[in-house]
């Protein structure tokens, strides 16, 4: 891969020249594909002083989607992640920890873990670990937690995989502005052809040991009336075979997947952001934090100041660099935040008020069941979820439910499930001059609606089952997990904050491309709903202000 320093500045290239660069790379423009698939390095990290034509801010799914049709195109982008190139193994040969040993790799400067499930048995379930920049990091606000990836590929690194198109209908009614034919005729295709999602062998699926909790919820749904659906998943279910056989490493049957997966996992660095950098065009700078954009006082573009970090997360060098295109990547905390404090700051003071506005957490609550002994749910679980529970249409609480994998090692007779239901409240950032940080509004009392839509599916399958609610796993008699969220979304909503592409009209040349362009919500698990916006957004944003 080339570096994108000044030497390639490449600035104001022709439409026809990028197509001619285009076609002087056609080998690899191809869409992703897992053939393509190389594992994306990191370039030389860019300089101080550099000056570029493009930069991307966050190497997750609306990054990579914008750095990989960028590249496609002609265009060399530099992108920035504050997390770390996940390629090097550690002293026990393993890129990532598993969920049963974390140490310092598991999560984002803490000493000490911060898991979902934080207790069992009433007690506190976390350990003590050395601080380090890992790849999960649980981002505290008041009210909730926000969990999020770190690292070269975002939130690929640490998610459950789970490749869901949401429910047209409900995709209308978020975002009633966007065309949905075009949306479901190609957008979520190709996302789903880039991300490389595929589906378990049914036959497989039903005698698989690994899958007896997803077998043992299912059943359990249906026994209480209740429709459930598999659901694909970005995993490669033929290496998951493998493991099961014996003939592979284990992975997702190995208690890895929030800290990461060493294996099978086919996570942005092998799809979108490998075929970027096939193109030679791609430079990442990993642990490089962006902190700050503001137009640029001569020669037009922006100013992009970063902090380069060392992996304790200490300030290592502070570098300033001028693009002049900047697409806010950052997800739905990290863009918000930024943008809100550029506001704030008065370095983007003309940014609209709806900057910051409109965040919800995709309806998410936890919830687990403890089950009879004669339901047993298999001391050997594959981490990534195929099967939900789809009660959407109860109009009285539509709520979509992953039934999710407890990886113990042990038989623990739990079903646990993430519920994805339609709650109506949405916060707000806003900077807070009295630290320097933003706060999000949302409280905790907001996650009622989410509650009350899930015991609607709950109760239903306790009363079938004679069973009852775990009240131990989120703290000490607590049934539900609704102080954290999986799925942040919004802050920066699409034709509010930016115009219909994820265009800032009040600065051209500044664009979102993330997950905080989602409205708050979209019903299922949001990364092919992110993918397919990004891939529609620079489509039209390459054809119209590359030209
Ligand atoms: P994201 O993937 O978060 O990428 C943003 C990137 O920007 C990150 O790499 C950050 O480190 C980086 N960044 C942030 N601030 C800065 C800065 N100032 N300077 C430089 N870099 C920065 O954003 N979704 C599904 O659809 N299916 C699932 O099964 C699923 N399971 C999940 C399980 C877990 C444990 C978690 C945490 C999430 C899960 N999600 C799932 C949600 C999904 O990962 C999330 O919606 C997407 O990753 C969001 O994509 P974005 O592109 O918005």
């Amino acid at each position: 891969m080339s570096g994108t320093g000044s030497s390639t500045s490449g600035s104001g290239l022709s439409r026809r020249q990028f197509i001619s660069r285009a076609a002087a790379g056609a080998g690899v423009l191809a869409a992703p594909t897992l053939l393509t698939a190389a594992v994306a390095t990191p370039a030389r990290a860019l300089g101080n002083g550099d000056r570029v034509p493009v930069l991307v801010i966050g190497t997750g799914y609306g990054g990579a989607v914008t750095a990989l049709r960028l590249t496609q195109a002609g265009v060399p982008v530099a992108m920035v992640e504050m997390g770390r190139s996940w390629t090097t193994p550690g002293s026990d040969g393993k890129v990532f920890c598993n969920m049963l040993k974390p140490d310092g790799r598991s999560f984002w400067l803490r000493t000490e873990t911060d898991q979902p499930v934080g207790y069992f048995l009433g007690a506190p379930y976390n350990k003590s670990i050395s601080r380090y920049t890992g790849v999960l990091d649980s981002e505290h606000f008041a009210d909730t937690r926000v969990y999020q990836g770190r690292g070269v590929g975002g939130g690929s690194l640490v998610n459950g995989g789970m490749a869901v198109v949401p429910k047209r209908a409900y995709f209308e009614e978020i975002l009633p502005q966007v065309d949905s034919d075009a949306m479901y005729d190609v957008y979520f295709p190709r996302a789903n052809a880039g991300l490389g999602a595929n589906s378990v062998d049914q036959n497989w699926f039903n005698s698989a040991s690994c899958y007896q909790y997803a077998r043992v919820g299912a059943s359990q749904a249906h026994d209480a009336g209740l429709n459930t659906v598999f659901v694909p998943n970005v995993y490669s279910f033929p290496y998951m075979q493998r493991e099961l056989a014996g003939s592979a490493p284990r992975s997702a049957l190995a208690g890895e997947v929030i800290y990461g997966n060493n294996y099978g996992k086919q996570s942005l660095d092998k799809t979108y952001l490998a075929a970027a950098a096939a193109t030679g065009l791609l430079s990442i700078s990993a642990l490089h934090q962006v902190t700050a954009v503001y137009p640029a006082a001569v020669g037009g573009g922006y100013t992009v100041e970063m902090s380069q970090l060392d992996t304790g997360g200490n300030v290592v060098a502070r570098k300033t660099v001028t693009a002049e295109k900047v697409f806010f990547g950052a997800g739905s905390v990290g863009t918000s935040k930024l943008l809100v404090t550029m506001r704030a700051t008065g370095r983007l003071p003309n940014l609209p008020d709806a900057v910051g506005q409109g965040w919800g957490n995709n309806g998410n609550v936890m919830v687990g069941r403890a089950n009879y002994l004669w339901a047993p749910t298999g001391s050997l679980q594959a981490c990534m979820p195929v099967k939900g529970i789809d009660n959407w249409d109860d109009p009285a609480g539509p709520c979509f439910a992953e039934i999710s994998p407890f990886p113990a090692g042990t038989e623990l007779w739990i079903s646990l499930y993430l519920a994805i239901t339609k709650n109506p409240n949405r916060a707000a950032f806003s900077f807070n001059s009295t630290t320097g940080g933003v706060d999000l509004g949302w409280q905790a009392s907001w996650t009622e609606p989410s509650i009350a839509a899930a015991k609607r599916v709950f109760d239903r399958i306790n009363s079938a089952e004679g069973t009852i609610y775990r009240t131990d796993l989120f703290g000490v008699y607590r049934t539900w997990g609704d102080d954290f969220v999986y799925h942040p979304l919004g802050g920066c909503v699409l034709g509010q904050a930016t115009d219909l592409y994820g265009r800032l009209p009040e600065y051209p040349g500044l664009y979102i491309t993330d997950g905080s362009l989602v409205p708050g919500s979209t019903g299922v698990n949001p990364f092919v709903t992110i993918t397919a916006l990004a891939e529609r957004n620079i489509e039209n944003v390459l054809a119209n202000d590359f030209a």
